[in-house]
């Protein structure tokens, strides 16, 4: 098949997923197109499968906005024709589902059928498209799709609760490549550089966002290493990173937290992690988690949204109710104080995210792409 993906071409969340996808579908032999403003993060082009058209905004002063939904459709339109792209999918609704409707309208036109499917990630439903001054647009264009997915039942319940959708939602779940989780023996001595051997490794990943409950991540840190020698990695970049770094200073752990900024040696970090936290306000599946649990790392997590499906509780690690930062400490330290219980759960966090594996999940999408392209 032809498949035409848009995205956030940035670090984690709805990107990372989709760009992983496409990259699988390419290795099975589908002729995959990244459409984005820039190249995403995770894609090596060394594929013949794969193809990358970034789109263009021209800076013009006379808009305050520069209208990119405008310049995504145009290129869409462009790309279709002339590689004769079958199918869109589209990651994150806003605007990607308004700007790919509108290609689809341009191309109909010139007597094209091309059908798109929209998968929802998250905040583009819980967060940012519930806002009123959007709703509108994205309940058009969720229900201009033609094919709609979620990546966890709670963001399927949690969309048709927020937005009247005329649409069938089918849940498909992010996923991980497992394969790929093998660590180079030869650089194992690099754990030194977080931490002594004496101490556990706790670590976060995310965008430093509001909803990433970062100063519960610091707190719970905090009331842990009160009880064991740890260290905690605070990975990635956001509005929130400076706070959590003044707040370390506060409570005098500065010299036991390592702030990485965005980093492309996740895996590394993760190879190394006794445990993972992810507080979240929300999270719609919690691929961070995910990408922990595949290298057999157990998780402390909220139980907002879809983090109960990915993280079980008292298997691949605990989950507790937003805030409750006493609670998730004395959870994490029933895992990290008796390397026994602490190896219980390392396995059973791999084998848990074993359910999730790539192979078990791309066909859902191959099997969906085909109905989609079946139905004109
Ligand atoms: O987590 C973020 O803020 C980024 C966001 C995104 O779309 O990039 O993540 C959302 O999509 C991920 C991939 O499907 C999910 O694993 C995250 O749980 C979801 N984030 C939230 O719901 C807050």
């Amino acid at each position: 098949m032809k498949i035409a993906i848009v995205c956030y071409p940035t670090f984690g969340g709805s990107g990372v997923v989709a760009t992983e996808l496409g990259l699988e579908l390419a290795r099975r032999g589908h002729e995959i197109h990244f459409i984005t403003y820039s190249q995403p993060v995770r894609l090596a082009l060394l594929n013949p499968n794969v193809h990358y058209h970034e789109v263009n905004v021209p800076e013009y002063p006379l808009f305050h906005f520069q209208p990119y939904e405008l310049a995504l459709s145009s290129k869409l339109v462009d790309m279709v024709k002339l590689y004769k792209i079958e199918l869109l999918h589209v990651h994150y609704a806003i605007p990607h589902a308004y700007a790919g409707y509108m290609a689809k309208q341009m191309l109909k036109d010139e007597g094209i059928n091309l059908p798109m499917i929209t998968t929802l990630h998250g905040t583009d439903i819980t967060l940012v498209g519930n806002h009123p001054f959007y709703k509108t647009a994205v309940t058009f264009s969720i229900n201009k799709s033609d094919y709609v997915t979620s990546v966890s039942q709670s963001l399927k319940d949690d969309t048709l609760k927020l937005f009247k959708i005329k649409n069938e939602i089918q849940v498909i779940p992010n996923f991980i490549e497992l394969d790929k989780n093998t660590i180079d023996p030869s650089i194992s001595c690099r754990r030194s550089v977080m931490a002594t051997e004496k101490e556990r490794i706790i670590t976060h990943i995310s965008n430093f966002r509001k909803v990433k409950r970062i100063p519960d991540v610091i707190k719970v840190f905090y009331k842990i290493q009160k009880h064991i020698s740890a260290k905690l990695m605070m990975v990635g970049d956001g509005p929130e990173k400076e706070k959590a770094e003044h707040l370390c200073q506060e409570l005098g752990i500065q010299d036991k937290v390592i702030f990485f900024g965005n980093s492309n040696e996740i895996d590394k970090i993760l190879s190394y992690t006794d445990l993972f936290l992810l507080p979240s306000e929300t999270e719609s599946f919690g691929l961070a988690a995910l990408e922990a649990m595949a290298w057999g790392v157990p998780v402390i997590s909220s139980n907002s949204g879809g983090l109960a499906e990915v993280n079980l509780a008292g298997i691949s690690g605990y989950l507790s109710n937003v805030g409750k930062t006493k609670e998730m400490a004395e959870n994490a330290l029933k895992i990290l104080k008796d390397d026994a219980v602490l190896a219980e759960f390392k396995k059973n966090a791999l084998s848990v995210a074993k359910q999730f594996d790539i192979k078990n999940i791309l066909p859902l999408y191959e099997d969906l792409y085909q109905k989609a392209i079946n139905k004109y």
